[in-house]
């Protein structure tokens, strides 16, 4: 047998027996060192290669590179042993090192401004209710007094799912209310957060799909003052108790009287600023009585119960109370963004 090929079979033997005896990473690297560096015993055999009668070169060229490998593969083979049971990924642990800090999720913005308005009216005694998106014609507007040919029903605003136009999405959360009404007499103290979807172009002001929050009450001897006592309490909660309000008259096919109520800006406290457009005022919510013809179609009796109803678009209040000049910001999920709240 050629000599060197019997050298080779003690150095695989005795690397056998080294790397049965390295039992951890310093042990490990001896071994590498003395079998497999650029110096090592394995690149020495192959340095004597060259000695070898040119006949058997081959043959023993091939027994050498079979070694090689061998003894490659049962040393990565160790390697990775002794780091799984040590848990030695190839760096020293610090222990004492302080933990790495992983950021935590908060909730969105326009969920934060419903569920803080929610838990205002909550404390009032209102109940939550909720609906589909997908409505009829008669619950978003034929219930809600819209004559057939309002402008709120044509193709601009309403994105309708059916050729007739009788399926639809919602262009506000009042059907939630109809569906209420329908169901259970007065008194009802409800208010119905929700999405709701309009067929407009986006911009920086308007969106397609938006969120509000509209209430109602509805029981005996319901006055306008009840809106305005309920409305101004839930204003002095929200932007606090020193606010300045107003009401003005305004129109809503499913209310009558109607009105808008504004604030006193709370940027400015009045005197005018980019915020309220230099008017010292923040619309931030319509209401007014139910009308009667939207009684009839639940079923209520006008001459025995009254109510008011109110609704606010979230992506508004909550820009206003945040400064975000761009209600598209609260959809693209930057979280720049979104960590500021
Ligand atoms: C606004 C104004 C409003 C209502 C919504 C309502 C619902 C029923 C009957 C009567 Cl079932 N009214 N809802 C009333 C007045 C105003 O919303 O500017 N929303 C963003």
């Amino acid at each position: 047998m050629n000599a060197l090929l019997e050298k080779s079979d003690h150095i695989q033997r005795e690397f056998d027996e080294a790397l049965a005896q390295a039992n951890d990473r310093d042990e490990l690297e001896r071994v590498r060192i003395r079998f497999l560096s650029r110096n090592g015993l394995v690149a020495q055999l192959f340095e004597q290669l060259k000695d070898v009668p040119i006949e058997e070169k081959p043959s023993v060229g091939k027994a050498l590179n079979i070694l090689k490998a061998r003894i490659l593969d049962q040393f990565n083979e160790k390697k990775r042993l002794l780091e799984r049971s040590t848990g030695d990924r190839g760096k020293e642990l610090d222990l004492t090192l302080p933990g790495r800090p992983r950021p935590i999720g908060t909730r969105h913005p326009i969920t934060q401004t419903i569920d803080e308005i929610r838990q205002i009216f909550v404390s009032m005694g209102f109940s939550i209710a909720y609906g589909p998106e997908i409505e009829s014609d008669y619950y978003n507007f034929e219930a809600l007094n819209f004559p057939p040919d309002h402008p709120a029903r044509d193709m601009q605003d309403t994105f309708f799912l059916s050729k007739g136009k009788k399926v639809l999405l919602r262009t506000h959360t009042s059907p939630v209310q109809i569906r209420t009404m329908e169901r259970q007499r007065p008194p009802v103290r409800e208010i119905m957060p929700g999405r709701v979807y309009r067929n407009e172009a986006v911009s920086a002001r308007s969106l397609v799909s938006f969120h509000q929050i509209e209430g109602l009450y509805v029981d005996r001897g319901v006055t306008f003052s009840d809106l305005k006592g309920t409305l101004v309490a839930f204003a002095r909660q929200f932007y606090g108790k020193d606010v300045q309000y107003r009401f003005r008259p305004t129109f809503f096919p499913f209310t009558e009287p109607s009105a808008d109520m504004h604030i006193s800006c709370f940027l400015c406290k009045g005197s005018g600023c980019r915020m309220c457009k230099y008017g010292g005022w923040l619309e931030i919510l319509g209401a007014g009585m139910v009308h009667p013809h939207v009684f009839k179609y639940v079923g209520y009796d006008p001459e025995k119960y009254s109510g008011f109803a109110f609704g606010m678009g979230i992506e508004r209040i909550a820009s206003l109370r945040y400064g975000v000049d761009d209600i598209r910001m609260f959809y693209e999920n930057d979280v720049r963004f979104l960590r500021q709240f």
